[in-house]
């Protein structure tokens, strides 16, 4: 059985399309759920997509991630720009990881400019709203393949 890509969300992201549409659309997680789904078949792949609002459990879900995964996207929301331990995780990982924003955070404040996951991914995609989701699934898919070669 093929591994799935595991598309992480972190804290306060099940929140999207109720608050803030102003910042982070009207698209709900679910929504978001249903569109990385879609690419993700289209390319040949599954995906496991999850969300917490608890750092402990997102570090699991990544040292989860190292047998039971083929590649990881994750939007770590607000623990990217404060989390060691979800870096140290992602840090054990051999697998492809896609860091992954709705918003575009090199035009936000400065606190969200730099981002601990970034010293750990293969590459961001920021600032495409949901479509964010798709380009790195898209990226994800491409890395898997290109290691398979
Ligand atoms: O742009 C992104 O995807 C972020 O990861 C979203 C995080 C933010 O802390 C990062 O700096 C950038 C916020 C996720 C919470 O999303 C909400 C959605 C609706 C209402 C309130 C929060």
């Amino acid at each position: 059985m093929p591994k799935p890509i595991y598309v992480l969300n972190g804290p306060n992201l099940n929140l999207l399309g109720v608050r803030e549409p102003h910042i982070y659309g009207k698209t709900t997680l679910d929504d978001v759920r249903g569109l990385c789904e879609v690419r993700a078949a289209a390319l040949g792949h599954a995906i496991d997509f999850r969300q917490t609002n608890s750092e402990g459990t997102l570090v699991d879900w990544i040292q989860q991630a190292r047998t039971d995964a083929a590649a990881v996207v994750i939007n770590p929301a607000g623990y990217g720009h404060t989390s060691v331990a979800v870096l140290d995780a992602l840090k054990a990982l051999t697998i492809p990881i896609v860091e992954c924003h709705l918003s575009h955070l090199a035009t936000r404040e400065d606190f969200r400019r730099k981002t601990y996951v970034s010293l750990a991914a293969t590459g961001l995609v920021s600032g495409f709203g949901a479509k964010s989701y798709e380009l790195a699934i898209e990226a994800a898919a491409d890395l898997i393949s290109r290691a398979a070669s």
